[in-house]
């Protein structure tokens, strides 16, 4: 174990700051005194301006500053002091956020299509043309199929604004991949469980936690900034760390317990895990029978589960399993077992996040000190604006009754909906598609394009030339996050905090913000009701003000808290809670589950097993990129340019592979991948899986740093496994096996 523990989250974090604005700069400006007391400061001692921000590099949306010069060179960006997402700190993606503003590959202005869809053969337009071909289009769509034959795909800021601009048009269908394709599961299966969901950031009180268990969840190469920092300072004070992954993540190697798990078999693991608490004694009994229903049966059906049976399905010794079970109890109530994020996986992830939910709820974590606190967020205020009209049908019923438990829209759902078919009257017939990459987001690639084929209109906003802009009939470029306003960034968390997003300089190149894309598409709609204001200052202005602040203020300090309206972070000895379950209760035994037909507890299936002489397939995050939206980054490409195959040294050795090598990967589809990719040879991993970095091998040439460096996993999952529940696309029952040559280029 390293002598200091903290080091490694230290490493990933500086170092690469250090790299790409040299370490003692960055730390002059970090420990400039005046930054600390709060006050604004417009001006710092280099004669650097700043205005604030919050990151767009990922979905964190970390608070910070952007620091220029009087000319308008822009410098730096450094995190926020008083923002709880960063405490003052940026991941090395935020440190080098700037480098989306310096990308001399960025689209530049309006483009629309000449060619066949995915080509990338465009011609340049002006603002004007491509709004009214856009606005033509959809009153056609409108008045051939019906406004609900419309749908948005967005994971990004902008979202919100095309979100408003579709709803006014006259269709609910806004689909985020942050959602069937992410979280989705957790999220049902938490409400399940408690009555409410987790949302973003997590309500985990992880800087007290005394015990930490990643299921999967590799927190280190997951950069989340706040949660990696809580972590460290809660192995500061001593917490210990159990985590589940088949591979030696970063923290697994400064974990108490790292469990190698057998992929795909988290389930047993989890079930045992009950079984040893509940049979053992050492859940909190007076919580679960203040709180909890369904204890009984929960009991009667956990018992056949103990760790010899799970040691055959997972490979874990039932020592470890006593043991960790044992560091779990011990620590109770402060203890989290954290939910993950991306947790579709096999299809039965719902379930899987209802054990471990159950698990929370057996040890006592959920509103305690060190486990799940009750989250507050400020109210954000909103435009008076006419009712939205209601939608003939929305994508629900082309699921022909399906999935009814899923909270959001699923983003798979839609595409499955913009496929004609005989079981539908109608589909979806124009998608408009922001910051999201969907042929490398979307698993089963043929589908999203066979869909794509299907639509009368596609437009793409972007900020790059992506695998998705190239199937585009009009691309729209927008602005990067550090030239324009966003909506108020509100994020839950320990108290009400917002932060301001405004543009520290002037779009580069005919670029511009999603708000004025929306605004324009609106009045060309006879829409212009739902955006009544002129520029986004004035609507800012007018909802910060209601929100008792207002758009100078935010301009000077960035971030605002405030105090929590009641002291209820945790619950009070003996409180009385009413969970929003049909039982006021926690359901262990979950009655919505079973009036929907599904298990009411979760239960083990064994997954298929890769056939001989392939591997499975899994994939995760590098600290330094965001899936495939960094990959082009100059600063993140010189940190990390490529990803490579974690494969175990007894599979190389059978192969004949040697660490450094090119190969190129084949699935169990008989997809081979289109670029080849590094061997890395590693007892990193178990023999039965390998390993990449999502987000590598673009195959658009217009990326000059991205194209062609390293192989994508999305290409290789044409295989998906559908959680019945709520429609989340699991993405691990793909195989793989090594080609050294690709015969088709050959
Ligand atoms: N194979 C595979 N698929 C996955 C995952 C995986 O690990 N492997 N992960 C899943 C998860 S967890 C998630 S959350 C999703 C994420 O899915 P996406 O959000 O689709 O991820 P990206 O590939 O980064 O695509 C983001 C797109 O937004 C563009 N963009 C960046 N900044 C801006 C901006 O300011 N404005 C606009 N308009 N566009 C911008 C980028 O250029 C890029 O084209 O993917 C899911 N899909
Ligand atoms: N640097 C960086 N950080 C990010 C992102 C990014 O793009 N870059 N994206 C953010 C987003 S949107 C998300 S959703 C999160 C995702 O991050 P997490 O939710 O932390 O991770 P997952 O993608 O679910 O899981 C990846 C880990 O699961 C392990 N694993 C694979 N199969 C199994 C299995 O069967 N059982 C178990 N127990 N483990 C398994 C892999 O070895 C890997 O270590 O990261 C966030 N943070
Ligand atoms: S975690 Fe990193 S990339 Fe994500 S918002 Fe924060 S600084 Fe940006
Ligand atoms: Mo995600």
């Amino acid at each position: 174990m390293a002598k200091n523990r903290r080091d490694f989250i230290k490493i990933s974090a500086l170092s690469a700051a250090g790299v790409i604005f040299g370490g003692s700069y960055l730390r002059a400006v970090s420990s400039d005194k005046s930054l600390k007391n709060g006050k604004p400061l417009y001006e710092v001692p280099e004669k650097l301006l700043r205005t604030p921000t919050y990151c767009e590099v990922c979905f964190w949306k970390c608070a910070g500053w952007v620091y220029k010069t009087e000319k308008g060179a822009i410098k730096k960006i450094i995190g926020n002091d008083i923002d709880p997402a960063c405490n003052g700190r940026l991941c090395p993606r935020g440190t080098g956020g700037v480098g989306m503003y310096n990308d001399e590959d960025r689209l530049k202005t309006p483009l629309i299509r000449t060619e066949e869809r995915g080509k990338q053969t465009f011609r340049e337009a002006t603002w004007d043309e491509a709004f009214d071909y856009i606005a033509s289009k959809l009153k056609k769509i409108k008045k051939e199929h019906g406004a609900e034959c419309t749908a948005l795909f967005t994971h990004g800021s902008g979202g919100k604004y095309f979100g408003k601009l579709l709803k006014a048009f006259g269709s609910y269908n806004i689909a985020a991949p942050s959602y069937a394709q992410c979280r989705g599961p957790r999220e049902v299966g938490f409400i399940a469980t408690f009555g409410d969901g987790l949302n973003s950031p997590e309500p985990m009180d992880m800087r007290d936690a005394k015990c930490l268990v990643l299921i999967g969840s590799h927190l280190g190469e997951n950069m989340h900034n706040g949660q990696v920092q809580e972590m460290s300072d809660a192995i500061d004070k001593g917490a210990s760390i159990i985590t589940v992954d088949p591979r030696l993540s970063t923290v697994a190697a400064k974990s108490k317990y790292w469990l190698p798990i057998k992929p795909a078999t988290d389930l047993a693991l989890l079930l045992a895990w009950m079984h040893v608490i509940i049979y053992e004694g050492w859940y909190d009994k007076e919580y679960i029978e203040k709180y909890a229903v369904g204890f009984e049966e929960l009991k009667e059906h956990v018992k056949p589960f103990t760790p010899e049976w799970a040691y055959g399905i997972t490979t874990l010794k039932p020592d470890l399993i006593r043991k960790s079970a044992k560091e779990m109890a011990n620590a109770a109530p402060s203890v989290i077992l954290h939910p993950g994020r991306h947790v579709t996986w096999y299809g039965d992830d719902t379930q899987r996040e209802r054990a471990i939910a159950i698990l929370n709820a057996l040890l006592g974590s959920w509103g305690r000190r060190g486990g799940f606190y009750r989250p507050e967020k400020a109210k954000l205020a909103k435009l008076k604006l006419p009712a939205f009209p209601k939608p003939a049908r929305t994508w629900r019923e082309a699921m022909g009754g399906k999935f009814e438990l899923a909270d959001l829209a699923l983003a798979n759902g839609v595409c499955d909906a913009t496929i004609p078919s005989p079981r539908m009257d109608c589909h979806i017939k124009a998608w408009i598609v922001n910051g999201t990459n969907l042929i490398k987001t979307l698993p089963e690639r043929q589908k999203t394009i066979e869909a794509i084929q299907s639509l009368d209109l596609l437009v793409v906003v972007d900020t790059m030339p992506m695998e998705i802009t190239g199937w585009a009939d009009v691309v729209l470029p927008e602005c990067t996050y550090l030239e324009r306003y966003d909506d108020i960034r509100v994020s839950q968390g320990r108290e009400p905090t917002i932060a301001l997003r405004m543009p520290a300089v002037a779009p580069k190149y005919n670029t511009k913000s999603a708000w004025w894309m929306a605004s324009q598409l609106a009045k060309r709609l006879e829409l212009d009701a739902w955006f009544p204001y002129e520029t986004q200052e004035e609507e800012l202005d007018y909802l910060l003000k209601k929100m008792g602040t207002s758009l100078e203020e935010m301009q000077r300090i960035g971030v605002k808290r405030w105090e929590r309206a009641y002291d209820d972070i945790y619950f009070a000895p003996n409180e009385e809670v009413e969970f929003n379950t049909n039982s006021g209760k926690i359901e262990l035994y979950s009655t919505a589950l079973e009036e929907a037909g599904f298990d009411p507890m979760p239960k083990y299936t064994a997954h298929e097993e890769p056939a001989e002489g392939f591997y499975r397939l899994i994939y995760g995050r590098a600290p330094m990129h965001t899936f495939s939206r960094t990959a082009n980054n100059p600063n993140l490409v010189d940190l990390m340019d490529e990803n490579n195959v974690w494969i175990n040294p007894k599979v190389a050795k059978e192969w004949g592979l040697k660490t450094g090598q090119y190969i190129w990967l084949e699935n169990q589809d008989g997809i081979v991948s289109e670029f080849p990719i590094k061997v890395r040879v590693t007892e990193r991993i178990r023999w039965d899986s390998v390993y990449m970095v999502h987000g590598f091998g673009h195959s658009n040439k217009k990326l000059s740093r991205a194209h062609g460096r390293g192989a994508s996993d999305s290409e290789l999952i044409t295989r998906v496994h559908v959680d019945p529940i709520m429609g989340g696309t699991g993405m691990r029952g793909n195989f793989v096996t090594f080609r050294t040559e690709n015969k088709k280029k050959a």
